[in-house]
């Protein structure tokens, strides 16, 4: 699919028409960009199909940036950007990944500096260069180096929602192979992990060499580091790395435990394994030469005493004993974790963002019940968040009074019976003293308020801690939004101490967010496990700006899982009456 390969090319001209202070238009290239990104159908397809006209069903996508989508799709090429490129050839997207540095930042470094790529710019900032700019100073320069630090420190992973979509392309492709009998993904992919390193497929086949052909033929394949006669590896366009093994049936239980992983969970249980005098590796389970358990990967875990559990549980967090309590009948077992079908609605969705015709909530919340869902919250960002355009009081009462008139449309022809409901709310800003930037009086005409920190994120822990307990502490505040500010591979969290958070969390009746948006993932598994021992509820969204990000909430229950988390934990696994209830108390 070119799908991404152009959205990325848009959100670059979004960025050089920045730095040349254009208004408006970035704004406009980067919404087609996610348009693009996010659009089900495979664009070459559907411009064979349908023509120009056809780009335009693309969400954000106009005339101007149809006609840009052509040019690619017909040459390869979009000579708009090209020229761009050509008066300021650095890697904007590289150099914009360092937190602090924007567009503008980057046209004057290259033009002051001629500074093309990270390298340079880590060289010019070590050496001092980089503070004597206009407008950059010690401070700037400090943030430069330690954003670059940290882009290091995670270089070489993925984000799961980025790489996913393309690991089940590559799925469906091989599955559809009549050699392959059998076909699993191995790996942190199937843990769940909200980054991955590489890709790991298993397979059995009768006909391996056939099953590798075609894995080193996959479209996006660049590179092919291996190719055996059972198992190969390879370099794709994105990227990442594939490995593929071809296992012998009687083993492929044991081989799908091992290359599951985690590591850490594979080397206690290889230790059990040896308490019971057993041997355990990727072909099996032995007792001396006789092979115990192989073919099932629950009988593999069952012979070694543990009943089987759920792959984004295996990080060696406390799994494996609670399997051995579980499987010997007792308290303290494998929690009930989360299904991926229990989620009832959204509760954090942004409507404004997208100036569509037509109006933006009803469309929101007809995608929603399409979705399966039962209700969506629309929460619009709050006045002193100026670049989102955040709404003030007089505002959120229109938006109030809007929502009541679509609820009023959407329970027409059932009886007056709201089978489906959008709820009222917003994310307002948590300000720097704790304080909420809208009136207590309108955020209790909402159903429901998100309160989230967008801004001064560099406070010490003690006064960052204060600041959002203060706003749980406000009897409106029903939510905190992405609660540690992460942004993966990006932005480190904000200091916070996560104990008194939590506590203050349980004692206000706050749920905290799990924000499934692919780059936050905020709260991270290891902060939803405690959440969840200290009895706080917590409530997974997507932060969607539009209707085709509603899907992101695959990510976020995954992490809900990886973090043991049970239905009951999780507020919008609850029926719309018990929600209300808890936004009223
Ligand atoms: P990644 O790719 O970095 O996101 O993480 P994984 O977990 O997919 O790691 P990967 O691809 O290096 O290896 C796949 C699995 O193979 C891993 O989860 C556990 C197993 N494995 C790899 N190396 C070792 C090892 O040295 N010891 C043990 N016991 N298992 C290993
Ligand atoms: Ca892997
Ligand atoms: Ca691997």
């Amino acid at each position: 699919m070119k799908n991404q390969e152009i959205a990325r090319i848009l959100y670059e001209i979004a960025e050089y028409l920045q730095m040349e202070g254009v208004a408006f238009k970035p704004q406009a290239y980067r919404k087609a960009g996610l348009g693009l990104e996010t659009f089900d159908r495979d664009i070459e397809d559907l411009y064979r199909e349908e023509g120009l006209k056809g780009l335009k069903k693309i969400p954000g996508v106009g005339e101007s940036i149809a006609q840009k989508i052509e040019e690619y799709l017909k040459t390869g090429k979009i000579k708009y950007y090209e020229d761009f490129k050509k008066k300021i050839p650095a890697s904007v997207e590289a150099l914009t990944a360092v937190e602090g540095v924007g567009p503008r930042k980057v046209k004057i470094i290259f033009e002051e500096l001629g500074i093309k790529n990270l390298d340079e710019l880590e060289k010019a900032a070590k050496e001092g260069k980089i503070k004597k700019l206009p407008g950059f100073g010690e401070k700037t320069e400090k943030n430069i180096l330690e954003g670059i630090a940290f882009l290091k420190r995670e270089k070489g992973r993925f984000l799961l929602g980025e790489i996913l979509p393309t690991a089940r392309e590559v799925f469906a492709k091989l599955e559809k192979l009549k050699e392959v009998e059998k076909l699993s993904m191995g790996g942190s992919v199937r843990r769940m992990k909200d980054t991955i390193g590489d890709l790991d497929f298993l397979a059995i086949s009768e006909n391996p060499e056939k099953v590798m052909d075609l894995f080193v033929s996959l479209p996006g394949v660049v590179r092919v580091w291996e190719k055996g006669a059972t198992r190969a590896s390879v370099r794709m366009l994105q990227g990442f790395d594939m490995d593929i093994r071809v296992i012998p049936k009687k083993s492929y239980g044991s081989a799908l435990q091992y290359f599951t992983g985690s590591k850490e969970h594979n080397i206690h249980l290889r230790k059990i394994a040896i308490e019971k005098g057993l041997k355990l590796n990727e072909y099996g389970v032995f007792k001396g030469k006789e092979m115990v358990a192989g073919e099932d990967e629950e009988e593999v875990y069952k012979v070694l005493g543990l009943n089987w559990m759920a792959p984004e549980l295996r990080e060696n967090t406390g799994e494996i004993e609670a399997a051995i309590r579980e499987a010997q009948g007792k308290p303290d077992g494998l929690p009930k974790l989360i299904d991926y079908k229990d989620i009832k609605g959204d509760l954090h969705y942004h409507s404004r963002w997208q100036e569509s015709d037509g109006t933006p909530i009803e469309e929101a919340a007809l995608a929603a019940r399409d979705f399966g869902y039962e209700y969506i919250g629309i929460s619009e960002h709050t006045k002193t968040l100026k670049i989102e355009h955040g709404l003030d009081e007089k505002q959120l009462l229109h938006h109030i009074s809007e929502i009541e008139k679509i609820n009023s449309r959407l329970s027409q022809g059932s009886g007056g019976q709201l089978k489906f409901r959008v709820l009222s709310g917003c994310e307002a800003n948590i300000m720097q003293d704790g304080s909420i930037d809208i009136d207590d009086k309108v955020l209790a005409g909402l159903d429901y308020v998100i309160a989230g920190v967008h801004s001064k994120f560099k406070m010490p822990m003690e006064k960052m801690t204060e600041r959002i307990i203060k706003a749980m502490e406000n009897p409106h505040v029903d939510i905190i939004s992405h609660p540690t500010g992460r942004l993966i591979m990006k932005r480190e969290e904000y200091q916070i101490d996560v104990k008194k958070i939590l506590e203050a969390a349980r004692e206000t009746k706050t749920a905290l967010e799990i924000n499934s948006y692919p780059e936050r993932l905020d709260m991270k598994d290891v902060y939803i496990k405690r959440a969840r021992e200290e009895g706080v509820k917590m409530v997974i969204n997507t932060d969607s700006h539009n209707p085709s990000q509603l899907h992101y909430i695959e990510y976020g229950i995954s992490q809900t899982r990886r973090g043991w988390a049970e239905k009951e934990d999780i507020i919008n696994c609850w029926p719309v009456e018990k929600l209300l209830k808890f936004f009223n108390e």
